[in-house]
């Protein structure tokens, strides 16, 4: 096994493959900016789809061999089976690893680069971030080891999570202020509605939807519109703008389109930069979001939100909701809000493929409570620890 000298950790190689989505190269993204931004050190990403980065990071240059954004360093690298030995070979030549090497989500690294991780001194240490569950096996699975098969070379698995134990959630350092600043900040929420190109509909719910397709969308959407208040509903240009667009038989699903009918008032609103988006849920006083990055942060705005998990064919996804649900019940039992548990608790399932359609009244009723309870969630993650530098920490621990 690698020996390790005792050294300062100063330096990173993060891997990111695009799956589908952008969850991947969010969370990747948002890593590397704080470990280079907060922490000083020299992060290089090497990502394997630049026009879905581009989306979040619209400076990027899709063309370029390297590039630094943000204080990172951007290369493009592709996945063995998308690219010949050969060309990866060149592709990494002369390329010495950096002091920490994640592998997110299980990409698997390039050969070429395995080798070159294997021969440097001292050897880097490698690191496997894994995806987000609540799931209580996480606690006794964060920072397991498993050996390379071939290569002096060990691999420790590092698992964001919920609970203490695990590796926390990524959390910038500035958010609870810039939060805080946004909502005492008129000005910076008319520069933000003058970004999505609309103005606030008075008096109304205002809802930023973004989700999967989901066959519950359009039983929600006419129960906003038939509903006794205005809901003012923003939905990012993609997947859910293009099926709610269908529902309201509306031409197009570009930002800037709107429609409007009963107490509903649904606009898409543009894709915005990574860093921009908290602030959309900063703004609404519900929040729906999907995968990992964006559930990540709608916990962080402190509102009440709704969950739409990233869909697995297994199921494998309702043991990660459920998880989860269990233990966001927990703050709510606490408070003796039994009804809010049962409410939030269906309209989820309902959500996220359950055979009802999800009911707007039960959870509208108990959205104080639940806004409440979502503060409440956010101040107790925050003992966590930021998980960019409980991953420093951990690699700076095993180097001592
Ligand atoms: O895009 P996603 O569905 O990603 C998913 C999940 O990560 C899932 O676990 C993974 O397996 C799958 O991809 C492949 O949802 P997520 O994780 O919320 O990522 C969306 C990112 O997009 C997030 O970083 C926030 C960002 N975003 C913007 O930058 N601007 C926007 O306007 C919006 C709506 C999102």
């Amino acid at each position: 096994m690698p020996a390790y000298s005792d050294r300062a950790i100063r330096s990173w190689d993060i891997f990111c493959t695009v799956i589908d989505n952008f969850g991947d190269i969010g969370v990747c993204w948002r890593l590397a900016r704080q470990l280079a931004q907060e922490h000083g050190h020299a992060v290089r990403l090497w990502v394997d789809d630049f026009p879905s980065f581009a989306r979040l990071a619209p400076g990027l240059d899709t063309g370029a061999a390297q590039q630094e954004l943000a204080g990172v360093t951007i290369r493009p690298w592709q996945r063995t089976d998308q690219e010949s030995a050969q060309e990866s070979a060149r592709r990494f030549a002369g390329i010495t690893p950096h002091d920490v090497v994640i592998e997110s989500f299980a990409c698997d690294l390039p050969e070429p680069f395995l080798d070159a991780m294997a021969i440097r001194e001292p050897k880097p240490l490698w690191i496997n971030l894994e995806y987000l569950s609540a799931e209580p096996w996480v606690r006794e699975h964060h920072g397991m080891t498993s050996p390379h098969p071939r290569l002096p070379l060990l691999k420790h698995f590092f698992f964001p999570g919920f609970e203490p134990g695990t590796g926390g959630l990524l959390r910038e350092t500035m958010l609870g202020a810039q939060r805080e600043h946004f909502r005492s900040s008129p000005a910076a929420q008319a520069a933000l509605w003058h970004r999505l190109g609309f103005q606030p509909v008075g008096g109304a719910l205002k809802v930023s939807l973004f989700a999967y397709p989901n066959d519950a969308l359009p039983a929600l959407l006419a129960q906003w519109r038939d509903g006794p208040e205005p809901v003012q509903c923003l939905v990012p240009a993609g997947l859910a703008a293009r099926q709610a667009s269908i529902w309201a038989g509306a031409t197009g699903c570009e930002p800037g389109n709107s429609f409007s009918s009963g107490n509903l008032t649904l606009q898409v609103v543009p894709f915005v930069r990574q860093e921009h988006y908290d602030e959309l849920l900063w703004l609404c006083d519900l929040n729906f979001v999907r995968g990992e990055d964006s559930f990540v942060r709608a916990q962080w705005a402190g509102r009440p939100f709704v969950w739409h998990i990233y869909p697995q064919s297994d199921d494998a996804h309702r043991i990660k909701l459920d998880a989860f649900l269990a233990l966001f019940r927990q703050r709510l039992e606490r408070t003796g809000q039994t009804e809010a548990e049962n409410a939030l608790t269906s309209f989820w399932h309902s959500w996220n493929g359950g055979n009802e359609s999800p009911e707007w009244p039960a959870l509208r009723v108990h959205l104080a409570t639940l806004a409440d309870a979502a503060e409440q969630w956010q101040r107790s993650l925050q003992h966590l620890g930021d998980l960019a530098a409980n991953l420093a920490a951990f690699c700076e621990n095993q180097v001592k």
